[in-house]
């Protein structure tokens, strides 16, 4: 009678956590820059599968001082970016981030970062939810 208890256990062992976020993170990555650069550009897109508004407020990482939401916008030619104190993602709506356009800023690398590279972040949303994601570094044109 002992054994059948075992699937039981490994059912709820197995069970995500976070299987019911509406919120998924897709193709994080960061702009690789050259080593004497103290800013950095992340990109990613932020789908939001619920019903509801969600606000994107914070972003952290132990990898950079500092992180801000940024806009790039055009203006007679010139490129000028614009930050922007949090983001909301419209319900069953996708937020991308993208060169060109929103980003995240990141300020004070703490580490060289290459092509290949990891680095942790945690997204934090005016709900509480919090996301961790793990941006890779790519190059530009890829
Ligand atoms: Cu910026």
């Amino acid at each position: 009678m002992i054994i059948i208890r075992y699937p039981l256990i490994i059912l709820l062992l197995c069970s995500p956590a976070h299987a019911a976020s509406p919120v998924t993170i897709l193709d994080p990555w960061i702009r690789e820059a050259p080593p004497n650069m103290h800013h950095l550009a992340a990109y990613m897109r932020i789908g939001n599968e619920s019903e509801q508004v969600i606000t994107l407020v914070d972003i952290l990482s132990e990898d950079f001082s500092e992180i801000e939401i940024h806009k790039t916008s055009m203006e007679d030619g010139m490129g000028s970016m614009e930050y922007v104190q949090q983001l909301d993602i419209l319900p069953n709506k996708v937020a991308t981030f993208k060169p060109g356009g929103y980003h995240l800023m990141l300020m004070g690398p703490k580490r060289r970062l290459q092509v290949g590279d990891q680095v942790g972040f945690k997204l934090v949303f005016a709900n509480g939810t919090e996301i961790p994601v793990i941006f890779v570094v790519r190059r530009q044109d890829h």
